[in-house]
């Protein structure tokens, strides 16, 4: 009897395809290369420490921060895993300072992705959790290569976004419109298997998750938020404070625990830090699709129009109720 206990990413694609009649397979297919890519990015990662590729590379990105050498690894292994598939047409990296367009030979196809390939890999060389993160958008333009509105499309028409944790064990979790769906990397048969399907996010979290040591930047709001997840008015909002400084592991333990991230804009950074393409857009359309709510403090990033590829936002993101009452506490402190 087959065992139907052992899902593969495969099959569950495959399956979710089955639920759609009219679909082509592309997305599928896609969403299956990005998985093998990042199979391959697993395996670097998990022998960072035994081959000559910790710390820097000679580079540095677009945000003149210096590369490491994992970020080019990875972001070169998307490229390959993706570009001549003929399932998209253009490739965007937070990496890279200009977006790829899949040239004609490639037969370029109907999506754009948009990735930061190895998201948080400075804290890598001390073995914390890094991930990376995807964004998928159907294009806009015409067929042969795709152009850079194909890439800057508001977050609510994303079709796919997900994210890979590289941590204690390889985790992916996307979603396609259709819920959340978490799978672990299973190294006895090198697939990734389901283990969360349909995740859903607790209105109110456990957990908040802000740099602390930027309060002197933060506005009144900001401090009277933290101040009251710290019990200032009782145990209505306290939380425990956990922050990691790796997006991809803050966002994971608030989207499985309930928890809200913080990454505001502050006296020095007046757009916040994170990139709204690479790193927002695709975790606000995963956290919506949980139950959560994702925004700049104000709306909603999915509903934010980019304008600049490396566009940076502040970002709010997780338990429903606890975005709520952040953007009810800066509103009524700060003004709306
Ligand atoms: P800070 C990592 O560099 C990153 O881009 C995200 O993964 C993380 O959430 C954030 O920056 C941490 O920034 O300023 O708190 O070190």
């Amino acid at each position: 009897m087959p065992d139907s206990t052992v899902v593969t990413i495969e099959r569950f694609f495959l399956e979710q395809e089955r639920l759609h009649p009219q679909a082509s397979g592309d997305l599928t297919q896609l969403l299956y290369d990005i998985a093998l890519a990042s199979k391959i990015i697993s395996g670097y990662v998990r022998r960072a420490g035994l081959v000559d590729i910790l710390g820097a590379a000679s580079d540095t990105n677009v945000y003149g921060e210096r590369q490491q050498k994992l970020d080019v690894i990875a972001n070169d292994t998307m490229k390959q895993m993706i570009s001549w598939t003929g399932r998209v047409c253009i490739m965007a990296s937070e990496e890279d300072e200009v977006p790829f367009p899949i040239p004609a030979e490639f037969n370029p196809g109907k999506y754009a992705v948009l990735h930061d390939p190895l998201d948080g890999s400075s804290n890598f060389d001390f073995n914390v959790s890094i991930g990376t993160i995807f964004s998928i958008h159907r294009r806009i333009t015409e067929a042969g290569p795709g152009r850079l509105e194909d890439c800057l499309q508001k977050g609510r028409n994303q079709v796919a976004a997900g994210y890979v944790m590289h941590g204690s064990s390889t985790v992916l979790v996307y979603t396609t419109g259709e819920g959340v769906h978490a799978f672990t990397m299973d190294p006895t048969i090198g697939e990734f298997r389901l283990i969360n399907p349909d995740i859903r996010i607790p209105a109110v979290g456990k957990y908040y998750s802000i740099n602390e040591s930027y309060s002197d930047r933060w506005s009144d709001g900001y401090r009277r938020v933290v101040s009251s997840f710290k019990g200032s008015d009782g145990a209505d909002h306290k939380k425990n404070a956990r922050y990691i400084g790796s997006l991809v592991a803050d966002f994971h333990r608030n989207l499985l625990a309930g928890g809200v991230f913080m990454y505001p804009a502050d006296s020095e950074s007046p757009q916040g830090k994170l990139r709204l393409m690479y790193e927002a857009s695709p975790l606000a359309f995963i956290a919506e699709q949980a139950g959560g709510a994702a925004s700049d403090g104000r709306r909603p990033v999915l509903d934010i129009q980019p304008t600049a590829l490396h566009q940076r936002t502040p970002l709010l993101i997780g338990s429903k109720d606890d975005v709520a009452f952040v953007e009810k506490t800066i509103a009524e402190v700060d003004g709306a």
